[in-house]
């Protein structure tokens, strides 16, 4: 198959997922092109069978907001039209749905690439019910050829709010490269991080108010106090300084380390000694899924999707999002004891191996899009 994707280059699980999957499919043989303003950030070197354009926008005085949606949508039309496409896969869906539906119309005879939507989080449970978008949204699930969404908490969501009774969604989960993703830590690595053997706690998001970083210091100044203990805050985002002015009022700034954005997370998740990921909502969360494939215990929100993939008591522990004093506490009683460490480690590797690794979810997708295509 010819397939383009359309997504986000920025630091987030949706063009992670767009990316991986895409070189996924590269591998299986189908010819891909992925369409964004920049080159997706984990999309790097040569692939055969994988190639990037640009979506080029022209600078006009007159543009304050430079019309993004429409230039993607001339190139998606440009792309599909010149590649011959079969299907153009679009993940989160504002406002790419749209500009692949836009694409769609421009065809005035045969050639239309059906359009396959991923909905992925935000684009349905925060922005894209806002009321400038809401009906944006809905119009671009309703006229997707194919809908799928990372879990089916998210299918719920959508059902709920957006009055969609003629759409048909189906529930592909998130994936992990679980060959390159997994424990191998290099003791000098970790020497580095945590010089005095202290333990290590780890964090990736892109610091969002959603994923409520204030609370991965408030967890963490806790632990430290009880186990010596180092944090890695990996990642960027608005809530950044937020997350540095807590560690500054509690007073544990020395133990904490922002590394900013890093291209190859899973070095360092598999130095870690465990995740914390307390956002207030995660239609699914890459992020837990990556630590648990590399036996990294996660310490988490029972929120969203996440009770879908993090197995609690067995391969890490849930709690209400705000619930610091319980993520603290259970924290504590997963570093204190090496054998419970030892089983959720590797149930949680056990649960990426066999529920969600790449070549399975990869070969889920591939047999969707010939139901979407007919074939
Ligand atoms: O939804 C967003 O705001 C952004 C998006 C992203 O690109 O990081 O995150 C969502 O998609 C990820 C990949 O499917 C999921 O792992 C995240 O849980 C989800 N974020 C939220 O639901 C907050």
């Amino acid at each position: 198959m010819k397939i383009g994707i359309a997504c986000y280059p920025t630091y987030g699980g949706s063009g992670a997922v767009a990316t991986e999957l895409g070189l996924g499919l590269a591998a299986r043989g189908h010819e891909i092109h992925f369409l964004s303003y920049a080159p997706p950030f984990r999309l790097s070197g040569l692939r055969e069978r994988v190639f990037f354009h640009e979506v080029e926008m022209a600078d006009y005085p007159l543009f304050e907001h430079p019309p993004y949606t429409l230039a993607l949508a001339v190139a998606i039309h440009q792309v599909a039209r010149d590649r011959g496409l079969d299907l153009v896969h679009v993940h989160y869906a504002i406002p790419h749905a749209a500009s692949a539906w836009l694409a769609g119309q421009m065809f005035e005879g045969a050639g239309r690439p059906r359009l396959v939507t991923t909905l992925h989080g935000t684009d349905i449970t925060l922005i894209g019910r806002h009321p400038s978008f809401r009906s944006m949204t809905r119009f671009s699930i309703l006229r997707s050829d194919g809908l799928t969404a990372v879990s089916r908490y998210l299918k719920r969501e959508t059902e709920e709010n957006f009055d969609v009774s003629g759409a048909s969604i189906r529930v592909i989960p998130n994936f992990v490269d679980t060959d390159r993703y997994r424990r191998n830590a290099a003791p000098h690595d970790r020497a580095r991080l945590a010089p005095g053997g202290e333990k290590l706690l780890i964090h990736v998001s892109n610091y969002r108010a959603v994923k409520r970083v204030e609370d991965v210091i408030d967890v963490f100044a806790r632990v430290t106090e009880r186990i010596p203990s180092r944090m890695i805050m990996v990642g960027d985002g608005p809530d950044r300084p937020l997350a540095r002015r807590r560690a500054e009022e509690l007073g544990v700034t020395d133990r904490v380390s922002f590394l900013g954005q890093h291209t190859s997370v899973e070095d360092l998740l598999v130095l870690g000694d465990l995740f914390l990921l307390p956002s207030k909502t995660e239609s699914f969360g890459l992020a837990a899924l990556e630590a648990m494939a590399c036996g990294t215990p996660v310490v988490a929100s029972r929120a969203g999707g996440l009770p879908e993939l993090v197995a609690d008591g067995e391969s890490g522990l849930l709690y209400e999002p705000g619930d610091v004093e319980g993520m603290a506490a259970g924290a504590l009683g997963i570093l204190a004891s090496p054998e419970l460490w030892r089983r959720m480690s590797g149930c949680g590797r056990r649960i990426a191996e066999t529920r969600f690794s790449a070549p399975t979810v990869v070969g889920v997708y591939e047999d969707y899009y010939r139901e979407v295509l007919g074939r």
